[in-house]
């Protein structure tokens, strides 16, 4: 017998293609809503490391898209960890770690949960846990703490900012909302 999760979740892919619009370029891989399920899947994906420069991964609740405008993201925001590329291994650990948790349902307020990113970038690649609600500060804060604490992150500041916020500021210019 196979042990059901709380939830389904959905695999994404987005892959660099300068002919198309961001959201053309996202993919629906596949979901899963059981441990073994999950584990067949991030086996046979390729790891964050082995994947080429802006390619993401993205693992969200099933029905919320992996976007911005999606309902379920479009008041929300991320908590963002840089990982710094001279330790592959840290980065696929990380992406490891944080998927046991957000299926596991290990946060509190885990229905803020919509869902985590990885961005594989030139400088660092990029970690984010997106949350729905950008104005819940007890909810955010606690998630923030519990991430640092859940992924052993020490010193490491993490940043949350508001995806309205990303939407009109660019790169590394957007304003963190809450930082620890
Ligand atoms: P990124 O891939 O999050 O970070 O955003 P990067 O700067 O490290 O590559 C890069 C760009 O992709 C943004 O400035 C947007 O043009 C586009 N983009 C990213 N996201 C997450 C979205 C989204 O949710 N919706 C739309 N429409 N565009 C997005």
């Amino acid at each position: 017998m196979k042990h059901l999760l709380q939830h389904t979740w959905t695999v994404w892919h987005w892959e660099n293609d300068r002919s198309k619009a961001w959201s053309d370029m996202l993919s629906d891989v596949t979901s899963f809503n059981t441990v073994e399920d999950f584990f067949s899947v991030y086996y046979f994906i390729k790891p964050p490391s082995d994947l080429k420069i802006f390619n993401d991964y993205m693992v969200f609740k099933q029905g919320i898209r992996p976007m911005w405008e999606d309902e379920y993201n479009k008041e929300g925001g991320r908590w963002i960890m840089l990982l710094d590329k001279a330790s592959k291994a840290f980065s696929d650990k990380l992406w490891h770690d944080l998927l046991l948790c957000i299926i596991g349902e290990c946060f509190d307020y885990s229905d803020q949960i919509c869902g985590v990113v990885i961005n594989v970038r030139n400088k660092a690649n990029k970690l984010s846990l997106w949350t729905r609600n950008s104005r819940n500060a007890q909810a955010i804060m606690t998630i923030g703490n519990q991430l640092k604490q859940f992924l052993h992150l020490g010193e490491m500041e993490i940043q949350y900012q508001g995806h309205k916020d990303a939407m009109v500021q660019h790169g590394p210019n957007v304003s963190a909302l809450y930082r620890i």
